[in-house]
């Protein structure tokens, strides 16, 4: 099926490809520093990291670091904690003592200290204080809202407001149509979807999409196609095989769904992409693709093994969040590239590009600054082979 498909093309599936990474790995006695195994690049895109992450002791505890960074607007900190969990989550092994990471990249004085108690008491008095931190906590709940980013938070933390009832009753805040919607579906959309839902989704814009065009194509993209059990929201990437079809496709796609009466939530953006105005040198910035923003109603008969719901749940359905994003069929590589994710992946990638090859990388194309041309791409392996990489299959980019 399509889902499978996307999944892999045609590759064997992430379950297989993990054992062969750990069958060419040195079989070691218990405990011993893992001396024999490869250096580790600097870059995600020259690592292969899969779901499996033998390290999540020391990793949730960076991403917490990492974010509370983030909420200070310190970038600096909050990157390196990113990079220094990235690393770790890219090892085969668990780090068992300090001595092991020596030769690993990444990892400054403070990702080391944070290590080190971590390895002999089991626990980070930093991590603990952010974590019991009352500004921390309310910026993490605020921004758990669909349509409420750090800067909202922020502005409602600093007038006072703590919960969700402060920010409705307060009648001078004006919630736009993303908050209110965010807020409306806030236990469905800040549930986990299951792979079995995603398939299921799958199969209703499957059907959408080629019943409007029967040339399209339609990918999964974003954790799902890097092999997660688990996301956010759901990723798709459609397209026509005639170059300017898919001007129209998505706007057609959401008249079917809203006919069909699944349409909960539609943001849609008009592509806004001008090959003339490449290269953008502008990193983390959104692409310029059409694409929409939707919360499609799921029903339990429509998902294998049912609906990922609360107990006592008994609407027999559930509000999922859905991404679309419809690029032109020659840009088709670069924008399952960039959606494919993860976000750390990506910035690595960009950066390699940027400092190791003289090139500009993003979801539309890849320049050389160097020979001053666009370099053309029909798949991920012709633009990984451009930028002079080993292939990274979608589930080992779990970065
Ligand atoms: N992406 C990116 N830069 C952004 C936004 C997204 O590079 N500013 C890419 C990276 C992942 C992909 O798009 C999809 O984004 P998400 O759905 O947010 O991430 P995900 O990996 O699919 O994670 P989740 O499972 O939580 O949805
Ligand atoms: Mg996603």
């Amino acid at each position: 099926s399509w889902f499978t498909d996307s999944m892999g093309a045609g590759r064997p599936v992430a379950v297989e490809s993990r054992h062969l990474i750990q069958d060419t790995l040195p079989t070691l006695p218990e405990g011993s520093p893992p001396t024999a195994v490869a250096t580790v690049s600097q870059y995600a895109c020259q690592r292969r990291t899969t779901i499996e992450n033998n390290n999540k002791i020391f990793t949730d505890a960076f991403e917490v670091l990492a974010e509370s960074y983030e909420f200070n607007e310190n970038e600096g900190p909050c990157l390196a904690f990113r990079r220094a969990a990235s690393v770790l989550k890219s090892l085969p092994w668990a780090v068992e003592c300090l001595g092991a990471t020596e030769d690993l990249p990444c990892l400054g004085d403070h990702t080391k200290a944070v290590m080190e108690e971590i390895l002999l008491y089991g626990r980070s008095l930093q991590v603990e204080s952010i974590l019991s931190n009352e500004r921390y906590q309310t910026l993490k709940l605020f921004t758990s809202v669909f349509g409420v980013g750090p800067k909202t938070a922020e502005k409602w933390y600093r007038r006072g407001l703590r919960s969700f009832s402060d920010i409705l009753a307060e009648p001078s805040i004006q919630l736009n149509r993303m908050q209110q919607t965010g807020f409306l579906h806030y236990g469905d959309i800040s549930r986990a979807v299951s792979k079995a839902e995603a398939r299921a989704l799958g199969n209703i814009i499957d059907e959408a999409v080629h019943a409007i065009t029967p040339d399209a194509i339609l990918a999964l993209t974003g954790g799902f196609r890097r092999g997660k059990e688990f996301g956010h929201d759901v990723d798709f990437i459609v397209t026509a095989l005639e170059l300017g079809k898919e001007e129209s496709l998505l706007l057609d796609i959401i008249d079917r769904l809203k006919h069909h009466g699944i349409l909960l939530y539609c943001d849609y953006q008009a592509s806004t992409f001008d090959i003339s105005k490449l290269p953008s040198h502008r990193f983390e910035a959104m692409d310029h693709f059409a694409k929409c923003f939707l919360i499609l109603r799921l029903e339990g008969s429509q998902v294998d093994g049912g609906l990922n719901i609360a107990e006592g749940d008994s609407r027999g359905w559930r509000g999922v969040r859905v991404d679309l994003v419809s690029p032109p069929v020659d840009r088709y590589a670069y924008a399952l590239l960039g959606w494919t994710g993860s976000r750390q992946f990506e910035r690595d990638l960009r950066r390699f590009a940027r400092s190791e090859k003289r090139m500009l990388l993003d979801n539309h194309a890849l320049y050389d600054k160097r020979k001053k041309e666009f370099l053309a791409a029909t798949t991920e392996k012709d633009i990984f082979a451009h930028l002079g990489l080993e292939y990274i299959e979608p589930w080992q980019r779990n970065a």
